[in-house]
């Protein structure tokens, strides 16, 4: 995008100042912004719909059970513990897993925070997160299997106290 605008100024003819052209620049990023925004939804649908289809697939074929918990109770604003207990249909705990944390308010506007979970013993893993402000939070938890399996899990968290 940048190297468009670049062209785009690139190509002004001469007579025109350099405030106009600064002008007509903005115009141009309005318009990409304006482009962008539709297309960027567009996408971002696909994606979900894509990972949503792949989720379903996933959880039929995983056979694994994910349970978790959650320090301090109730939650609150500030690092927050999460514990995975990963076990497979027989029972028997999914080690070697790998999982990454993302954790997004319900609210538009924020930035997201991440975690690594880190294995603890067999199938249990610990993963801190930074709650960064009170209200609802969702988990999005992505889970790469041992065998290469890769799926993703969603934990709410529903009211984190402010303090
Ligand atoms: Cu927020």
């Amino acid at each position: 995008m940048l190297l468009c605008l670049a062209t785009a100024t690139g190509k002004r003819p001469f007579h025109l100042n350099e405030r106009k052209a600064f002008q007509s620049l903005a115009v141009i990023s309005n318009l990409k912004t304006q482009i962008c925004a539709p297309v960027f939804c567009v996408l971002l649908l696909g994606v979900c719909l894509f990972t949503a289809a792949c989720q379903k697939q996933a959880v039929s074929q995983s056979e694994l059970t994910v349970e978790y918990e959650m320090t301090p109770q109730p939650p609150r604003v500030g690092t927050a513990i999460i514990t995975l207990k990963l076990v497979d249909l027989t029972g028997k705990p999914i080690s070697g897993a790998s999982v990454s944390l993302e954790g997004n308010m319900s609210h538009a506007g924020m930035r997201p925070v991440f975690g690594e979970a880190r294995e603890q013993e067999p199938g249990r893993y610990h993963a801190p997160l930074e709650f960064t402000m009170g209200g609802d939070w969702v988990i999005l938890l992505y889970l790469t299997l041992p065998d290469g399996r890769k799926l993703e899990r969603q934990i709410d968290v529903k009211g984190v106290k402010s303090s």
